[in-house]
């Protein structure tokens, strides 16, 4: 059986460019896909992105930066926001689950870590065990830092980091909302082909929109999915509009997709 950590990229769920706006139908297929995982007796944990519920406004208020003294008191109630638009959008996709009997277990980040980046502090042994029919489902947030910041954004893509590392899993999958996988140039630019494996020889001309993304955008997904690999054996960055496809992964070691070997 295998120990499965899927990332639902902010991307899939949310479209990107309209604030609070969910994709309930992609969450709902790949929803459908993970109840036939757990049937089939494997184990799943799932961390999301945030999407439109959290970086257009960490945007607005450069939350990623930490506190600024000279508007410290908007910054905190855009903190407070974004911690309740995130709880709303894990409370979304914790009723599609659960609407297909999955039980699912959410840990809010901004109740049990600190810090931003791989190295954040917290306790991951909240993930180690779950229960029969249960994912364990965690989230790109706003978390507490020490002075001078305040407080920070802890990307989804450092929590799979941490968990992948600590946690005993046997895949690590990014399912992406825009694209197959790692294209060779930018998806929207005519001839992009997919590399089906990824080696960090390999250099990537992507881009990161930082209009919308407060994050690092497809650069930190690969850097992640690249640490990553030096712990897990089966690190894909895969279409989450495909969800069918980590079905095919799991059930025969491959599918398509970006296979990242760090
Ligand atoms: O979408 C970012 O998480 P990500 C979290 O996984 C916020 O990078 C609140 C913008």
């Amino acid at each position: 059986m295998s120990d499965i950590l899927i990332k639902l990229g902010g991307g899939l769920i949310t479209d990107k460019s309209r604030l609070r706006t969910v994709e309930q139908s992609r969450i709902e297929s790949v929803a459908r896909v993970i109840a036939v995982l757990l049937d089939e007796g494997h184990s799943v944990r799932i961390v999301h992105g945030a999407g439109s519920f959290g970086h257009l406004k960490a945007k607005e208020w450069s939350l990623s930066a930490g506190a600024d003294p000279l508007r410290l008191d908007d910054q905190l109630v855009a903190v407070n926001d974004v911690r309740m638009d995130m709880r709303k959008l894990n409370s979304i996709v914790r009723d599609v689950f659960e609407s297909l009997d999955i039980n699912v277990s959410a840990h809010p980040p901004s109740i049990w870590a600190t810090g931003t980046g791989p190295s954040f502090a917290g306790d991951l042994s909240r993930f180690e065990s779950i229960p029969q029919n249960t994912v364990a489902m965690t989230f790109g947030d706003v978390v507490d830092c020490p002075p001078p910041d305040q407080f920070g954004i802890l990307s989804g893509d450092d929590l799979m980091v941490r968990m992948a590392s600590e946690l005993n899993i046997s895949h690590a999958i990014f399912l992406l909302g825009d694209t197959e996988g790692l294209l060779d140039r930018p998806p929207d630019q005519t001839g992009a082909e997919l590399i089906t494996l990824w080696t960090p020889e390999r250099k990537i001309s992507g881009k990161h929109d930082s209009a919308q993304d407060v994050t690092g955008g497809i650069f930190l997904k690969i850097a992640s999915a690249s640490a990553i690999s030096k712990h897990v054996e089966n690190v894909w960055l895969i279409d989450g509009r495909q969800p069918q496809r980590v079905l095919q992964l799991i059930r025969t070691g491959k599918t398509r997709g970006t296979r990242v070997i760090g």
